[in-house]
């Protein structure tokens, strides 16, 4: 049986991830930072599994910037596969917050490449490098475009992204580079924009918000499905030779365009609801992203099937049946 390790297992990625792991047969060992309350809401359908626990998942308590423990934990697991999704993951919050978001981001990353050299064999790595390193390049990007970073998180991967690569050049580390654009999902994060926008749509429908503050609408976006984009770190780990690879759907629209989708979806004008305050504008934003993944295309055989409207689609759909089931307990979330 084939053994995988994930980082960031209680997020959105990883979340999807360990559930295609699982049914594909691996073992599946995740590292889980320790937190006041809970954080597994995202994974608890696979807590529930008594099978599953007993025999194939097992969550160890570490931190990325723990190499120490990352190398015990490795050496006691000895995975065929490591992915590598563990990141303050947030653009805005990198500005506010830049000395924790680097250092998460690049200690993390260095610490699994250290401890899979110390520990040897032939463990397959995976980086969650993303779109943001490109910038303000123009699109479309694709791998041979050039980073031009905008943010600190942004700053953060791509030093990821190049130490995933000297690691595979210096030490011949079966290591690839995942350079995923934006993807969403029910499971995404409440702070990004296309979940913040579905979950308002939920709210305002059930009566239960009245108002939708945002940033920059006119930013663009190339936005895929989560569920469909964990597959494709699967397959860079079981080609035959390491690479790096722009994942995307080709497809680009603005916030504005998001807005006026999601609450046309349920028959309401999003300009009745939508308000801009000067709180969600980011100090450097980045314009507009699409990207070009047909290197992965014709390597991995990979393509996205759901694009912007059927993503939206079903991100409004749960959301109704939250903000119904938030309605029926009575349970009215103060909103950001
Ligand atoms: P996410 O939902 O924000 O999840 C981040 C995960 O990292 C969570 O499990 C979080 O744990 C964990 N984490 C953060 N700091 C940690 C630490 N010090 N020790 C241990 N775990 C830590 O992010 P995501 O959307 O799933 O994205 C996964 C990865 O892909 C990230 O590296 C992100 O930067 C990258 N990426 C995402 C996108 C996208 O559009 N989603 C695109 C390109 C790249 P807690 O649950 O405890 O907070
Ligand atoms: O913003 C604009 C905002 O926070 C998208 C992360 O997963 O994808 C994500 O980063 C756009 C930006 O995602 C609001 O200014 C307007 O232009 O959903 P987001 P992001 O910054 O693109 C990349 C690929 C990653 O790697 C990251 O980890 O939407 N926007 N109004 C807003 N954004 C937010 N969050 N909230 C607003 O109110």
């Amino acid at each position: 049986m084939k053994k995988a390790l994930i980082t960031g297992v209680t997020g959105q990625d990883g979340a999807y991830l360990l559930q295609l792991l699982l049914d594909k047969g691996y073992e599946v060992h995740a590292i889980k930072r320790r937190t006041s309350t809970f954080p597994t809401a995202r994974i608890d359908n696979i807590y529930q599994d008594k099978e599953l626990i007993e025999q194939r998942f097992f969550a160890h308590y570490g931190d990325i910037h723990d190499g120490m423990s990352l190398i015990s934990a490795i050496h006691k697991i000895e995975p065929d596969e490591i992915y590598n999704l563990a990141a303050q993951s947030h653009v805005r919050v990198s500005f506010e917050n830049p000395v924790a978001t680097v250092i998460d981001n690049i200690s993390g990353t260095i610490n699994i490449l250290e401890a899979i050299r110390q520990v040897g064999g032939n463990i397959r790595f995976y980086q969650a490098s993303s779109s943001e390193m490109f910038g303000s390049t123009p699109p479309p990007q694709n791998e041979k475009s050039p980073f031009n970073p905008c943010s600190p998180y942004a700053c953060s991967k791509v030093f990821g992204y190049y130490q995933t690569i000297n690691y595979r050049q210096s030490f011949n580390i079966f290591a690839c580079n995942g350079i995923l654009f934006n993807h969403e999902s029910p499971l995404r994060g409440e702070t990004f924009v296309t979940r913040k926008v579905t979950r308002a749509v939920g709210r305002i429908k059930m009566g239960i918000q009245d108002k939708l503050t945002m940033g920059n609408l006119d930013a663009k976006r190339d936005w895929g499905y989560a569920k469909e984009y964990v597959e494709v770190m699967w397959l860079m780990l079981q080609n035959s030779v390491p690479d790096d690879y722009v994942i995307a759907t080709g497809e680009m629209h603005s916030v504005r365009e998001l807005c006026d989708f999601a609450f046309g979806l349920v028959g309401l004008n999003y300009s009745d609801y939508v308000k801009t305050d000067e709180y969600y504008y980011r100090p450097k934003e980045v314009d507009c992203l699409c990207g070009d993944s047909k290197k992965a295309r014709e390597i991995l055989g990979w393509q996205p099937k759901v694009k912007f409207k059927d993503l939206i689609e079903l991100m409004v759909e749960a959301d109704l049946k939250l903000a119904a089931e938030e309605k029926k307990l009575g349970r009215f979330i103060a909103m950001y």
